[in-house]
């Protein structure tokens, strides 16, 4: 019988940091198994921890089936997917990874901002298409520097996006839960009202329950025809089919997208519309940062292993 610590992964991981869980730890991979409800039953007895990510989480369902479980370690900042209800009551402990994906995230998110109102995506294909040769120059886009930037939910990821912003000339507004006294941008208590005031609403909103499809038909008109919306946040905090049927229609001018509903299906009438740019949930992937990312999950597991605080967790 091996001596290392025995802990449960949810799914494949960056491989550089798979390497160095498996050095360090009896890895049981369930995304493998063929019938999960046995193996879980399998390894019950010897896991202490589960490692995740962002996506996958960890339900109620999941942990209920390893008693010895007191740890989950997640490969991301947001811990929506996991049971933190559960896991409180359970004293169960959840480490995340803020803040070394910070300017990762910010940067996708002025990429995303540029390629909406640039219609990047667009432009693109018909270079790639020959179109400059048969149709001659571009259809004009729409200018970024200099406008409104509204951002919804002003975290650390959130700030970081007003900084670059800044350096874009935009002016910047933010909607939270409570005011901030440190920052010098315009504050707006309600969703709406931003988006009427703003050209470009960004989600950067820490993904709790209550987030759920609140960016809906009723804000995306606010925003409008000149208006763009980027998600860097979660996909199903905005209501997914009113923000097709804005794109489709053109009440919503263009759209950034780097998180959607149903990951890893993306609505397929997005494909072809020309105002859109869409990422498959790469924000935070660049081989630098999801590295520092991989790190800091193995030092919460190795934390809580040796009896020691975690660096980073939410409960
Ligand atoms: C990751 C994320 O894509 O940090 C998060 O919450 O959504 C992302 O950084 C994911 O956890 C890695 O698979």
């Amino acid at each position: 019988m091996s001596d290392k610590q025995s802990v449960l992964q949810v799914n494949p991981i960056f491989p550089h940091t798979q390497q160095l869980l498996e050095n360090q730890y009896e890895v049981h991979r369930l995304w493998e198994a063929a019938d999960q409800a046995a193996f879980l039953a399998s390894v019950s007895e010897s896991v202490t921890a589960v490692v995740t990510d962002g996506g996958s989480g960890a339900s109620a369902d999941l942990l209920r089936q390893l008693p010895g479980v007191g740890m989950v370690t997640v490969f991301g900042v947001g811990v929506d997917a996991v049971d933190l209800d559960y896991c409180k009551a359970k004293g169960i402990r959840v480490g995340n990874t803020p803040d070394v994906l910070t300017d990762d995230v910010a940067d996708l998110a002025l990429g995303l901002a540029l390629g909406s109102f640039r219609q990047m995506a667009f432009t693109h294909n018909y270079t790639c298409q020959g179109r400059w040769l048969s149709d001659g120059p571009a259809p004009l886009t729409q200018k970024f520097s200099g406008c409104n930037v509204g951002i919804f939910g002003l975290g650390r990821i959130g700030a970081a996006i007003a900084n670059r912003a800044e350096g874009f000339g935009c002016k910047i507004s933010y909607c939270n839960r409570n005011e901030r006294t440190d920052v010098p941008y315009t504050y707006f208590a309600n969703l709406k009202d931003m988006a009427e005031a703003v050209d470009c609403l960004i989600i950067g909103v820490a993904p709790t329950p209550d987030m759920r499809g609140v960016v809906d038909a009723d804000i995306l008109a606010a925003l409008g025809p000149r208006g763009h919306l980027v998600n860097i946040s979660r996909g199903w905090v905005v209501n997914e089919s009113d923000l097709v049927e804005a794109l489709v229609s053109g009440t919503l001018g263009g759209a950034g997208l780097d998180v959607f509903e149903d990951e890893p299906n993306v609505p397929e009438a997005l494909f072809t519309l020309q105002n859109v740019l869409l990422q498959p949930h790469v924000a935070s992937g660049t081989v630098e940062t999801r590295t520092a990312m991989g790190n800091l999950m193995l030092e919460n597991l190795q934390n809580y292993c040796a009896g020691k605080e975690l660096t980073a967790f939410v409960a």
